[in-house]
């Protein structure tokens, strides 16, 4: 068969049994869809089946978690955790509490997670795990049990050499730290079973930044590439949690103005750039109400719904909010607003529409499992400095963190130039990390 009828033959397959499984399919699609050539330089990945042993979990663990609220109703969630390759280490990647997991969003981002942890350098596989669990406005008592129950269960399948989860959305140092203390009194203490953790219980330094920081960094590099950088550009960022609000400070620090923000209940635009100490503020006291912004900034507009739907002109979108957040429709809005850069913060941000509306304009654009591998990467420093028994200094964390988005940029730019890939920075990452566990899966034999 030839690379393409390879290539469709596995899509196809994989669509028949899980119709319903639509990030999952969208993910392995986008991927597959950029690694023509390296299949047509290995003829023999096919009869080594290695595009369905790579897109298939190696297992997936689903179960039942079982807590009481504070009015004593039992409730039920469903949890996970999709261990998706150990082919480059232990299985590594988040935990997300959110009422929109489901086994699809999962497996998609398991299978993200492989790919972006081998850009890092780092011995870490790919996983990635949580719940249908809706923490908002649930008390600190619930939250500690419904962590506690959770960890439970998932005790049985990870440890520090195996599998080692951290954050993701609904989980910060408060449900790390829970679910650390469950695994402790479960297991026995293993530090580096969790990254992500307090920096009081083992945590790195600027592994709470890292994320953030990490995406500003490598799109400074982006924009370098492009005879430009951050400095003295308009910025709009979604998502006001740990990624868009490091992502913000750190543009800022670089010089970018910042003109608008979002979350769930809405977006901000202001021309003075955004003050993200009000908006920690509306975070953490106001139910995260944005509304409540332009009442101490009164140039600032409030819009319901989401910031890519608004008209306004700038330079730079960093969507850090969820998957598939940017609809074709707004990613032509994106177009329209004269934005010339889209560097990923979430996991999967733009739908498959989004993306071809991009390429269709020739944006400049940043993809996720690059531009967001800086957290993992902080939590693969965290790991080395558990395994260590000592701590790095903010400084020196950051530092490596740099170095670690250096070198995923350098690695796409050798791979634009050695497949003649123009600016097609997505498919250059594609095609580097697809490369590199295609080759880890054979030299580990038929397993
Ligand atoms: O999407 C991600 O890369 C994360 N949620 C971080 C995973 C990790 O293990 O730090």
């Amino acid at each position: 068969m030839t690379a393409n009828a390879y290539i469709e033959r596995v899509i196809s397959t994989l669509e028949e049994k899980h119709p319903d499984q639509k990030e999952y399919l969208q993910a392995v699609h986008e991927v597959y869809e950029a690694i023509t050539p390296v299949l047509e330089a290995h003829p023999e990945y096919e009869k080594q089946a290695i595009l369905e042993r790579i897109a298939t979990p190696e297992r997936v663990i689903s179960f039942r978690v079982t807590w009481q609220d504070d009015e004593g109703q039992v409730h039920v969630n469903n949890g996970y955790r999709v261990q998706h390759s150990s082919v480059n280490g232990p299985y590594k990647g988040g935990i997300r509490f959110d009422p929109t997991v489901t086994l699809s969003v999962m497996k998609f981002l398991a299978f993200e997670q492989t790919f972006k942890n081998s850009l890092t350098g780092l011995p870490m596989g790919g996983g990635k795990g949580g719940a249908d669990f809706n923490p908002r406005g649930r008390s600190d008592a619930e939250i500690m049990r419904f962590c506690q129950a959770y960890m439970t269960e998932l005790s049985k399948y990870i440890s520090q050499d195996q599998d080692v989860p951290a954050g993701d959305i609904g989980v910060g140092h408060r449900e790390i730290g829970y679910m650390y203390g469950q695994y402790k009194r479960l297991q026995g203490v293993q530090l580096g079973v969790l990254t992500g953790k307090p920096v009081s219980v083992g945590g790195s330094l600027a592994r709470t930044e890292a994320t953030g920081f990490g995406i500003v960094y490598f799109a400074n590099q982006i924009l370098k590439h492009n005879g430009t950088d951050i400095s003295g550009k308009r910025v709009i960022i979604s998502g006001t949690g740990n990624v868009g609000s490091f992502a913000a400070d750190k543009a800022t620090e670089l010089g970018a103005k910042v003109i608008g923000i979002s979350n769930i209940t809405g977006s901000v635009i202001d021309e003075d750039g955004i003050n993200m100490n009000t908006i920690r503020d509306i975070a953490a006291n106001h139910a995260e109400d944005l509304s409540k912004y332009p009442e101490t900034h009164p140039n600032a507009t409030f819009a319901e719904g989401s910031i890519w739907a608004r008209e306004v002109q700038y330079d730079v979108a960093l969507p850090c909010a969820t998957q598939n957040e940017i609809s074709g429709e707004q990613a032509q809005q994106i177009v329209d607003n004269g934005v010339e850069f889209v560097i990923e913060g979430a996991n999967m941000p733009s739908t498959a529409e989004a993306v071809q509306v991009f390429r269709d304009n020739d944006m400049i654009f940043g993809p996720a499992k690059a531009a967001n591998a800086g957290g993992v990467g902080v939590s693969g420093l965290e790991m080395s400095q558990n395994s260590l028994r000592l701590r790095w200094t903010f400084e020196e964390v950051d530092e490596r963190l740099h170095g670690i988005m250096e070198g995923i940029f350098q690695n796409i730019v050798d791979t634009l130039e050695e497949y003649d890939l123009g600016k097609d920075y997505a498919t250059a990452a594609n095609i580097y990390a697809f490369k590199n566990i295609a080759e880890l899966v054979r030299i580990q034999g038929v397993i």
